[in-house]
């Protein structure tokens, strides 16, 4: 297998977190609902904490929206989308891969699903502070400093024009801060930079208005506080256990 296509196979078999290991904590149901082994829906789990259990930071009522209408519409015609595409029992992390190959509404509404997953779990009302342990160290290498990275990463934020999202991935084995438009991520092969999400930021105006209005810095500014850092070094760590000789 040459790099190319193993680094591939590493992000496809990456996004299986989605399913597994990490979902023990921070989601209590299960993604995918099986029948007799085969999946017939993608599921929106739970919120890993009550909707307004990040407040002062987010407000409950736009969790509440956010969570109800908007992903939970995402995963509805996600759905729809898939089963007459007659790819329901694909990972989403597969057809996240083929996306350039489906119609706009699997790239609009399988992103607006998969991304909500990660974004409710990156949060947690325990959050805030900084990383440690080895994401410290990988941070530092790559921004200097966690002050450095989060004003990086809040300028990124800042600067997506319209409606997006701004991550930290793994890419090529190094840290990187990169920006998506509207519901694409970095699992995508559309994606300008492809790599293994490790924490994002929901940057469309729903995500923030009803509290913030027009201030998006001060929305980037209230997430550092709810950022589940335990989370996003586990999603770390699991990367480096798969892939860290790989890439
Ligand atoms: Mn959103």
């Amino acid at each position: 297998m040459d790099k190319r296509s193993f680094i591939k196979t590493g992000l496809l078999g990456a996004a299986g977190l989605f399913a597994s290991s990490l979902t023990a904590k921070g989601i209590t149901s299960r993604m995918f609902r099986k029948s007799a082994g085969k999946r017939t829906e993608f599921i929106q789990p739970k919120l890993p904490y009550a909707v307004n259990a990040l407040e002062p930071y987010i407000d409950g009522q736009t969790m509440e929206l956010h969570y109800a209408k908007h992903h939970a519409s995402y995963t509805k015609r996600f759905n729809e989308a898939a089963k007459a595409l007659g790819i329901i029992e694909k990972p989403a992390r597969e057809i996240m891969a083929d996306v350039s190959k489906y119609p706009e509404s699997i790239r609009n509404n399988g992103g607006g699903y998969l991304n909500h997953v990660l974004f409710w779990n990156m949060m947690s009302p325990s959050g805030g502070g900084n990383p440690s342990g080895v994401l410290l160290d990988a941070v530092n290498r790559e921004f200097q400093s966690v002050e450095a990275f989060k004003e990086k990463f809040a300028a990124a934020a800042g600067t997506v024009f319209g409606s997006g999202w701004t991550w930290l991935i793994v890419k090529d084995g190094s840290l990187m801060i990169t920006t998506t438009q509207n519901q694409d991520n970095p699992l995508m092969d559309v994606a300008a930079d492809k790599g293994f999400p490790l924490l994002c930021l929901d940057v469309w105006e729903h995500a923030y208005y009803m509290k913030n209005q027009n201030r998006r810095p001060d929305y980037i500014s209230a997430f550092w506080n709810v950022v589940n850092w335990d989370y996003v070094s586990r999603r770390y760590a699991f990367w480096q256990k798969k892939y860290a000789g790989i890439v």
